[in-house]
């Protein structure tokens, strides 16, 4: 019987070996690794994607969690794309020209990753046209673009700018920690997240 308790508990303890055991011993017992994925992996994220949002965690306990996401995904990950299990959607995401703030973008494509999106990661400091090119050759359904100065998150703008320029027809959440609402609607942009558990919800509101 495989453990899908023990892999959550694993995953929100941060223990990344005994989730890559756990996630193997299921594989050789031949669980299906969508269900692994589903009842064991993403379940446990969710439980610390609630305990961040509610100030229960913080950071450095997000991610090694995340690391220890990352330990059972790279084992269920060849599986899956084999099966050609559909992921929910495609997301681009990187932080904006001028800003090398990456550990609230690692997160959001982090817990979007382990909630079933595919990740077009362009890292940091990304032009406005690597943010709309790269989305329009993967057919992206969503940008996410990420800010953490006054001074960057400006050029949150010049992609949407862009985007509309090329006809680019993917939608575009921003998020950071000078990014609001206000801000959002301001820009154009067509939504905001104050959280990587916030960002998971918005963008699965777009597909489902
Ligand atoms: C760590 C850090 C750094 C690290 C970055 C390391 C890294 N790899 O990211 C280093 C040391 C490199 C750094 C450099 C600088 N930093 Co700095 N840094 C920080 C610090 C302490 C923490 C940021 C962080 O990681 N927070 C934790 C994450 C989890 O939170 P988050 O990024 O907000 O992300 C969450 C949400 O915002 C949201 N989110 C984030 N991105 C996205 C994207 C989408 C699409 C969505 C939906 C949601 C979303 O979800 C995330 C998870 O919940 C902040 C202080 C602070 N309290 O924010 C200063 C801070 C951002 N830095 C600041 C400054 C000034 C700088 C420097 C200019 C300093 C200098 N003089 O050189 C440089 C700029 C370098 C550059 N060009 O980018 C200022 C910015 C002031 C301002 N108003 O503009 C801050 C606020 C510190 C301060 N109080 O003065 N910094």
């Amino acid at each position: 019987m495989a453990d899908f308790k023990g892999m959550a508990e694993a995953l929100i303890q941060g223990d990344a070996a005994t989730v890559a055991k756990l996630v193997q011993e299921a594989l050789d017992e031949g669980v299906d690794a969508k269900k692994i994925l589903d009842e064991g992996l993403i379940p446990g994220m969710d439980v610390v994607g609630v305990k961040f949002k509610n100030g229960e965690v913080y950071v450095p306990e997000v991610l090694v969690s995340a690391r220890a996401m990352t330990a059972g995904m790279k084992l269920l990950e060849p599986i899956l794309a084999k099966t050609g299990a559909k992921p929910k959607g495609t997301i681009v995401i990187g932080t904006v020209r001028g800003d090398l703030h990456d550990i609230g973008k690692n997160l959001v494509a982090m817990m979007l990753k382990g909630a079933g999106w595919k990740i077009v990661d362009l890292g940091v400091d990304v032009d406005p046209e690597k943010f709309v090119d790269t989305a329009m050759e993967n057919d992206a359904e969503v940008i996410g673009m990420s800010a953490l100065l006054t001074t960057t998150m400006v050029n949150m703008k010049s992609v949407i700018e862009v985007a509309k320029e090329k006809g680019c027809g993917s939608k575009i959440v921003v998020g950071g920690a000078p990014i609001t609402q206000d801000f959002a609607d301001e820009i154009g942009a067509d939504g905001y997240a104050p959280d990587a558990a916030s960002a998971v919800e918005l963008l699965n509101s777009y597909v489902s």
